[in-house]
């Protein structure tokens, strides 16, 4: 009966209900041992998607009651017979009906075998397969929704749709190359070079979304960076909507950073506020400075801000140097005691900017304005498709290389053989990035991240 697994398939915690699942060719022959169902059910016999009210057992001492649901295969999650014991929740409850289910047959489900089975018996693709953790995963409206259509297949079918396009090319190639007797057109390299090319474009669209969906998902890292005493910290505050970070009138009050996850519209910033940027002679100071400047480099979004009431000083021009190459958004902050508005020397550098008060919150929704407009994610539609982690990346990203160098071979004249080849690759990352020939290793990797009982 080693075909059986069975997990704790909700939270190790307590909880008013706990379900263990049972998959496997003999679920049911293992669940009758240790669930005896109230009047004349039988789990051995009930239909699929029925459930049954009884006690649980552990030899003959009764240990909980619970409700079993029935999934027969081929119609469940695994696409095996798998029985679902909801138990009363609670860590030792259930690790002791584990337990007596264990003893009667079935073993322990590694990460994610529940899924891997689903993609085994063909219930899922391995991308759907990635999208259920996912959906798990999902901290924020966006990314649950970009989830739940990858798990309906709106990245799987953007990439069929891709692949099918280079299938009939390759087809057609093949046919011309194999059969020259017959009548097939035949094929001109020019007008395949601008079939490819659009090919192209559309996989460089799928890829540098790539980037706008991993910040949806896991949110922007965004750094509040400038002089000593400019507001940084009661901007951090004033988007954080609490006193997240100490705020008081003396230059170099924030040593550490300090961060805050904020949502601003559409977009999640993981936010660092840091140490004022000054030479100082004071160590601890000195430490904070040093990681304000590490932050600089790690963010994807710099929040540079400036002080109204005194003018730009050398500190402050070369922090403009630094951002104006990077995605950023200039902050000329104390509006509310200074009239001085130094914004051109931004605007000159293509930095967007915006002028606040942190103090009274007037231009906060200009701020926010701006961030959403700058990060670009308003461009982004989470059903559309979206590739969801490294793995497919990579394939992907494959894949658009050897299309780059089909075009390449086509424009200096090589074979149609030759090219066939090269399409075939890049077909073969496609596939390798829908799991249609994905190899058992790379299959085995993906469900190592799971987590137990899904
Ligand atoms: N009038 C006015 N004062 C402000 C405004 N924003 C911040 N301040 C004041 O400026 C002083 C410094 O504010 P902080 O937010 O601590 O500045 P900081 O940039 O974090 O300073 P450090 O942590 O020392 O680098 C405090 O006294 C704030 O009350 C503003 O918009 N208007
Ligand atoms: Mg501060």
């Amino acid at each position: 009966m080693s075909n059986v697994i069975a997990a704790i398939s909700t939270a190790q915690a307590a909880a008013g209900i706990g379900v263990i699942r049972i998959s496997g060719d003999n679920a049911r022959a293992v669940a009758a041992k240790v669930f005896r169902a109230a009047g004349d059910k039988n789990i051995l016999t009930m239909p699929g998607y029925t459930a049954a009210y009884g006690r649980v057992f552990d030899g003959e001492e009764e240990i909980d009651e619970a409700v079993a649901l029935v999934f027969a295969a081929p119609k469940s999650y695994t696409g095996e017979d798998v029985v679902e014991l909801q138990c009363h929740g609670g860590m030792y409850n259930l690790k002791r009906v584990l337990r007596a289910v264990y003893k009667n047959g079935a073993v322990p489900a590694a990460p994610g075998e529940f899924t891997k089975r689903a993609v085994l018996n063909g219930k899922l693709s391995l991308t759907k397969a990635e999208a259920v953790m996912d959906i798990i995963g999902a901290q924020n409206a966006q990314a649950a929704r970009a989830a739940l259509s990858a798990r309906d297949g709106a990245i799987s079918r953007r990439i069929d749709a891709v692949m099918q396009q280079l299938l009939d090319i390759a087809a057609h190639l093949a046919a011309w190359a194999d059969y020259p007797e017959e009548d097939i057109p035949e094929i001109d390299p020019q007008n395949l070079i601008p079939q490819l090319e659009g090919i192209l474009e559309t996989m460089d669209k799928i890829l540098a979304e790539y980037d706008l969906g991993k910040i949806m998902r896991q949110g922007l890292e965004t750094a509040i960076v400038g002089r000593p005493n400019a507001g940084k910290s009661t901007i951090m505050n004033l988007l954080a909507g609490c006193e997240r970070s100490i705020v008081t009138s003396v230059p170099g009050t924030t040593r550490d950073i300090v961060e805050e996850t904020v949502s601003v519209g559409d977009v999640m910033l993981r936010i660092s506020d840091t140490a004022g940027l000054r030479d100082t002679d004071d160590p601890v100071e000195r430490i904070g400075v040093e990681r304000a400047r590490l932050q600089i480099d790690r963010a994807g979004l710099i929040l540079a801000v400036f002080d109204a009431a005194v003018p730009l000083d050398a500190e402050d021009l070369a922090l403009i140097d630094e951002i104006s190459p990077r995605t950023s958004v200039a902050i000329i902050n104390k509006t509310d005691i200074s009239d001085a508005d130094y914004s051109d020397v931004f605007k000159a550098k293509g930095i967007p900017v915006v002028m606040i008060s942190a103090k009274t919150g007037e231009g906060l929704d200009r701020l926010r304005r701006t961030i959403e407009e700058v990060v670009g994610l308003s461009a982004l539609n989470p059903a559309a498709g979206i590739l969801a982690n490294e793995r497919q990346f990579d394939a992907a990203r494959k894949a658009r290389q050897s299309l780059a160098e089909c075009i390449q071979a086509l424009r200096s004249g090589v074979t149609a053989d030759a090219v066939t080849v090269i399409i075939g690759e890049s077909i073969n990352s496609l596939a390798e990035l829908t799991g249609e020939r994905a190899s058992e290793a790379v299959v085995d990797r993906v469900f190592e991240h799971f987590c137990v009982g899904k």
